[in-house]
């Protein structure tokens, strides 16, 4: 485990202008990130025929192997850092792109998706490669989360793995995107209102990263929309009573059974609330 690293003020200021946060000390050693690497093809062994590694969703309920991930503590300090003291996790999330894989990842905004009002979510991206412009990682729209959210669209790319996206140009220009660069064992954060995406990855490097959802306590989950919406409180008490919790998960490799109808292929739920909301 790598040492704790509290955000600086300029880092904090950073996040609220940008939506976004890179540069940050690595959460896990070399070491550390190959024994966990060791390990994920245990998990990639529950995957039914037809699943790929993008259906392994919010895991962490069922598998000790991600819960330890998502409650390491280097990680929870950052999001402390952003979140304040009461956070809970509810969200987990692979977005594996093996070599020489078209796979993108559309222009959008998590937000849009999501049965969670108000906004006051952080993405921590855990990178289990090495991940830059070569092999498809992430780019964001720097200061995108400070407008709104935009009415996203069917996307017309084959390659798409989300089946909405913004179309490039739509509100925003994707020439201001930052290339997002990360070394395996290191993260980044974004809002979820920031507009993001990737590419295919062409390389002969794998590009895995496992994304974690995490909310103030202020956070309501919409439970007609997703009934099965499920937490586990990560820092400080929950005064607002709006999410259901989880017990912590007992068996190291355990997966996640999903109701008929339960969740889109990206994984997300549509947020009833923002995208009535949506301009375009
Ligand atoms: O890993 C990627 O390329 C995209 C991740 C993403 O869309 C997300 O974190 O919401």
């Amino acid at each position: 485990m790598s040492a704790a690293h509290r955000l600086t003020p300029d880092q904090q200021q950073f996040y609220r202008a940008n939506g976004y946060l890179l540069g940050l000390p690595p959460v896990y050693s070399p070491a550390r990130m190959k024994r966990i690497n060791a390990e994920l093809p245990n998990l990639l062994a529950l995957l039914r025929p037809g699943e790929t590694a993008g259906d392994i969703r919010e895991w962490h309920h069922t598998s000790t192997y991600l819960y330890e991930i998502v409650m390491n503590p280097a990680i929870l300090d950052l999001v402390e850092g952003i979140l304040g003291p009461d956070f809970y996790v509810w969200g987990s999330h692979f977005f594996i792109k093996p070599p020489h894989s078209p796979g993108t990842v559309p222009w959008h905004q998590d937000a849009y998706y999501w049965p969670l009002s108000p906004c006051n979510t952080v993405t921590v991206w855990v990178a289990f490669d090495d991940v830059d412009e070569g092999n498809g990682g992430m780019k964001l729209i720097p200061g995108s989360h400070l407008g709104g959210l935009i009415k996203h669209g069917r996307t017309a790319d084959a390659n798409a793995t989300l089946s909405l996206g913004l179309a490039d140009g739509s509100a925003f220009s994707p020439d201001t995107a930052v290339q997002f660069r990360l070394k395996a064992g290191e993260v980044s954060l974004h809002d979820d209102r920031a507009i993001h995406g990737s590419q295919g990855n062409p390389s002969d490097r794998r590009r895995a990263g496992l994304t974690i959802r995490y909310s103030g306590t202020n956070v309501k989950p919409d439970l007609a929309v997703s009934p099965d919406f499920v937490a586990h409180l990560c820092r400080g008490t929950d005064t607002y009573g709006h999410t259901p919790y989880a017990a912590a998960p007992t068996t190291r490799y355990g997966r996640k059974d999903y109701r008929r109808n339960e969740a889109p292929a990206e994984g997300y739920q549509l947020n009833p609330v923002e995208t009535a909301n949506a301009t375009q």
